[in-house]
């Protein structure tokens, strides 16, 4: 397997090197929502820690993050008025992988609404804010 990257994105976002709509950080993990979004709401976890996917991960950062997506899960129900979530993790380029720090997707889901393809479509910027705002509101409040 390659090795970590430290100028892939997600690092420079975690740097704070490049902006995120951010929904969520401890100091463990950062969530911040996906401009191309497959649903309203599409939200990414990250460890903090550099990883590049599950093959090199540390087990506890992996279940930190599998808590923060739960949490998200739960606020985005509400944020989103969703009827179900769908949970993704890509590994390596084989694995669907596009981007070398590690990430859990978050995709709120309607009943009979399909999901757009992968990185399809850059939604606009006033939406994802507020997006973001309104999944942090709804993250904090629980
Ligand atoms: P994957 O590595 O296959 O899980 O896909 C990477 C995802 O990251 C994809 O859904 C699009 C999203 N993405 C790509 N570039 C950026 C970016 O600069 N900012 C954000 N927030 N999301 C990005």
């Amino acid at each position: 397997m390659p090795s970590y990257d430290p100028n892939n994105i997600f690092a420079k976002i975690l740097r704070g090197e490049l902006p995120c709509y951010k929904v969520y950080e401890d100091d463990k993990a950062l969530a911040f929502l996906d401009i191309m979004p497959r649903a309203p709401g599409h939200t990414l976890v990250l460890p903090k820690a550099p990883a590049r996917n599950i093959l090199d991960v540390s087990p506890d950062d992996f279940a930190h993050v599998a808590r923060v997506a739960q949490k998200i899960a739960q606020a985005a129900m509400t944020a989103f008025d969703a009827d179900g979530i769908t949970i993704q993790q890509f590994n390596e380029g084989a694995g669907g992988q596009v981007v070398f720090h590690l990430h859990v997707h978050v995709i709120p889901r309607k009943s009979g609404v399909a999901m757009k393809p992968p990185a399809s479509e850059k939604e606009k910027p006033e939406v994802l804010a507020a997006q973001a705002k309104k999944l942090a509101a709804a993250i904090a409040a629980r």
